[in-house]
């Protein structure tokens, strides 16, 4: 069974960028949903025991009957997941060491990166997620999903990501998505976006 693990801070601890409301309906409501959903969906299955990487990655293979269901709430669950911990109420502003230069070598520097990462939040049409990638060459990539597609379906390995849904902003931000991501940019755990890239 898939649990819904706790916040690595309070609630209110990535204020002004993100408000306690935001985040304790986000937490509480929306990824526990997801965890709940997706338990019942392989609950009885083959699935059973599986971690959550071997079933996203190799969506073909769950059981039909069972399939969209583990993709939808699956894919939520780990998305959250992976979303908490790279947020941090004493976030820096930027990466630093190997993880720094292999994002220079892409993307010509950390502030082209932050654009291009931007406008590809900006522009995405109704709602989804926006990621920093990484794929079997060690390259780097952003990448963006709508929501029952993920990074592992592509072999790929998600290093950073964010939830560009509404549910993630509307109540501080309502239709101001911009505003969400400068926001956003104050609060990244690099540390923990390091980790990522070299595991
Ligand atoms: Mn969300």
């Amino acid at each position: 069974m898939f649990e819904l693990p706790d916040l690595p801070y309070t609630y209110d601890a990535l204020e002004p960028h993100i408000d306690a409301r935001t985040m304790e309906i986000h937490h509480s409501k929306h990824h526990a949903g997801y965890t709940k959903k997706l338990n019942t969906a392989i609950e009885w299955s083959d699935c059973e025991g599986k971690s959550i990487e071997e079933l996203l990655r190799h969506p073909d293979d769950l059981p039909s009957d069972i399939r969209q269901g583990v993709i939808n709430n699956g894919w939520g669950y780990y998305n959250h997941l992976l979303f908490r911990p790279s947020l941090s109420p004493d976030g820096w502003g930027q990466p630093w060491g190997d993880l720094l230069a292999a994002i220079a070598d892409t993307f010509g520097d950390f502030g082209a990166f932050q654009q291009a990462f931007t406008n590809k939040a900006l522009s995405l049409f109704g709602s989804g997620w926006v990621y920093l990638c990484q794929d079997q060459d060690w390259g780097l990539m952003i990448k963006r999903y709508s929501f029952q597609e993920t990074p592992l379906k592509d072999g790929y390995t998600p290093l950073l990501g964010l939830d560009a849904r509404e549910h993630a902003y509307y109540l501080a931000y309502q239709n101001r998505r911009a505003d969400y991501v400068a926001g956003w940019w104050n609060i990244i755990n690099w540390d923990e976006v390091e980790k990522r890239f070299n595991s």
